[in-house]
């Protein structure tokens, strides 16, 4: 890159009010709520096409957690009525399909540039714009907007000898486009995070031999999918305006099937107690977690509700032993809660085998498969279902200086430090969509997509008519807002588990919770913040 912004091959840059990472759901609602506000907006995208976490994560039985008629935008009523919905949780094809069609309706694939991936980006001091470097040309814009997504670089472990492995290995989060037919095939998977415990069913169903490695045994509730009964969607979509108004003010902004309880889990009577949990059991879905208040906040509550389902494994799973390295000890729920349609069941096949990898971790890979303590377990295909560098991995890795060369990287150094969880102190114009600090991954995204986006663009358009060229949060403001995210989480049992919540399944990433819990204060204190002039942001 020359002093004068031509690229260094001599093509022009491509000049914008705005550009936008991403051209996942919180990158095409940016994008079209940019220009109907007038902007200028560019979108680039490393994926070439729509959809994010849905483009990329295309493995077995990849489907939502969120419901259906919860998991779509409320932006536009007329795409709410159109669109029909088939499941009571979409799976990853149909989701796809959505996000295609939105990107149609809107005419919003002639501002993304796909097949795009950054690779460097600098603020401009004297400029005051950013300069994005990317594998196909140079950007230029006075705002940017990090619509990145949470959980999108994959986390590949390092083991010794992955290379010489002769069969095919797949990633969930980058499954291949043509799909994958493991019939006849001895799998591997390693992991049972909530990737793996969706696809070990249905991979289960395809192949001749299964083999899990499971490092942490996990928690999880029945889903409950099914088609989605026609009278329900109508009744939805007659109720949409009421139902999305209560969405946002849940603590998770999606609404449960059955009502929050209002009481403590640990002052029930063993009987009240078992029916209240047997019949959430039955309906399926995070309503579980919501049966009492104090389930994520209280340790012998939660430990009643964590023992509820350890004795649903004892009960499902057939052998004893198997059951006993299925059965989770640490708190429930304070990693992310997950949801599967006969997981711990098909763990009773007989050509599926669990290996505990807790105590001695895989060696190394072979040729022909996985090294365990010595023992060779032969496969022909291995599925790493070993998560993300969630939240601040792909930010880090696009290279980003702010302020006097100051580096992003440096910045986080001891965590991510950001005001709202929508802007980062030193680093003007710049803001993040679900970024580190706001509630994110504890929340249904798109509601808490939208909100994000309906923030920026409000704001956007008040430094538009106050003629402000920058906007970037003051140190103090960033300082006492990562104090108070940390204190919020720390009033829960949150911080309990060795969760990616907290970045700790990536080695030598700083410990911090990423997350703000509590989707309804959190959109009051942005209303509250954007009354109040931006306070905390400095404006020049
Ligand atoms: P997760 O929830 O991070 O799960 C990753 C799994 O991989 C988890 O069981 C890990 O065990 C396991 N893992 C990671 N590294 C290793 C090594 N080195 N050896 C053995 N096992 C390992 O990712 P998911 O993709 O399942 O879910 C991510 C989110 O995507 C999900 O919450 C949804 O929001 C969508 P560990 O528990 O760390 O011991």
């Amino acid at each position: 890159m020359s002093s004068d912004g031509v690229d260094l091959n001599g093509a022009e840059p491509s000049v914008h009010d705005v550009v936008v990472v991403g051209a996942g759901f919180a990158g095409m609602y940016m994008l079209h709520k940019l220009r109907g506000l007038g902007f200028d907006v560019a979108v680039v995208e490393r994926a070439s096409g729509v959809g994010g976490t849905w483009y990329w994560n295309r493995y077995p039985g990849a489907r939502c957690d969120v419901e259906s008629m919860q998991y779509s935008y409320s932006f536009d009523p007329e795409l709410e009525q159109e669109w029909e919905w088939s499941e009571r949780y979409s799976g990853q094809p149909e989701i796809l399909r959505y996000a295609n069609h939105v990107a149609d309706r809107y005419d919003l694939r002639r501002d993304i540039r796909f097949e795009t991936t950054v690779t460097q980006v600098d603020w401009d001091d004297a400029d005051n714009q950013w300069r994005l470097q990317t594998d196909r040309g140079t950007y230029l814009a006075r705002f940017m907007v990090m619509a990145t997504g949470c959980l999108s670089t994959a986390n590949v472990p390092h083991f010794d000898g992955a290379e010489t492995f002769e069969g095919p290995t797949y990633h969930t989060g980058r499954w291949p486009h043509e799909g994958v037919d493991f019939s006849g095939l001895s799998v591997g998977v390693i992991g049972t995070g909530s990737s793996a415990i969706q696809a070990i069913p249905v991979i289960a169903d395809e192949c001749l031999e299964l083999t899990v490695f499971q490092r942490t045994p996990n928690y999880s509730v029945p889903a409950r999918n099914e088609p989605l009964d026609a009278s329900d969607q109508a009744d939805w979509k007659a109720n949409y305006r009421e139902r999305r108004a209560r969405m946002l003010t849940q603590q998770a902004a999606m609404v449960q099937r059955l009502p929050d309880g209002e009481d403590l889990a640990k002052e029930a009577s063993a009987t009240e107690f078992d029916e209240r949990m047997q019949e959430r059991w039955d309906v399926g879905g995070f309503t579980f977690y919501r049966a009492y208040s104090d389930i994520g906040l209280d340790a012998e509550s939660n430990g009643r509700v964590a023992e509820f389902v350890r004795g649903k494994i004892a009960g499902i799973v057939d052998d004893p032993e198997t059951a006993a390295k299925l059965t989770p000890h640490n708190t429930i729920a304070c990693k992310r809660p997950c949801l599967d349609t006969n997981y711990y069941e098909t763990f009773n096949l007989s050509h599926v085998h669990l290996v505990d990898v807790s105590e001695t971790p895989i060696d190394r890979i072979s040729a022909a498969g996985v090294v365990v303590d010595g023992q060779e377990y032969p496969v022909d295909a291995l599925v790493y279902a070993t998560g993300f560098d969630a939240m601040t991995g792909t930010l880090l890795r696009m290279n980003v200086t702010g302020r006097e060369g100051a580096r992003l990287a440096d910045h986080w150094d001891a965590g991510p430090r950001t005001y709202l969880g929508l802007g980062v102190a030193g680093f003007p114009n710049m803001f993040t969509v679900s970024g580190p600090g706001s509630p994110s991954v504890l929340t249904n995204m798109i509601p808490s997509i939208e909100q994000h986006v309906d923030w920026i663009a409000r704001c956007l358009v008040d430094l538009r008519e106050r003629g402000a060229a920058t906007i970037e949060p003051e140190a103090d403001a960033e300082a006492y807002w990562v104090d108070y995210v940390n204190a919020v989480a720390n009033l829960t049992l949150f911080p309990t588990c060795n969760s990616w919540y907290l970045g700790a399944n990536i080695p030598g990433k700083t410990r911090v919770f990423m997350p703000l819990p509590g989707f309804p204060p959190y959109v009051e204190i942005c209303e509250d913040v954007a009354s109040d002039n931006y306070r905390g942001f400095a404006l020049a």
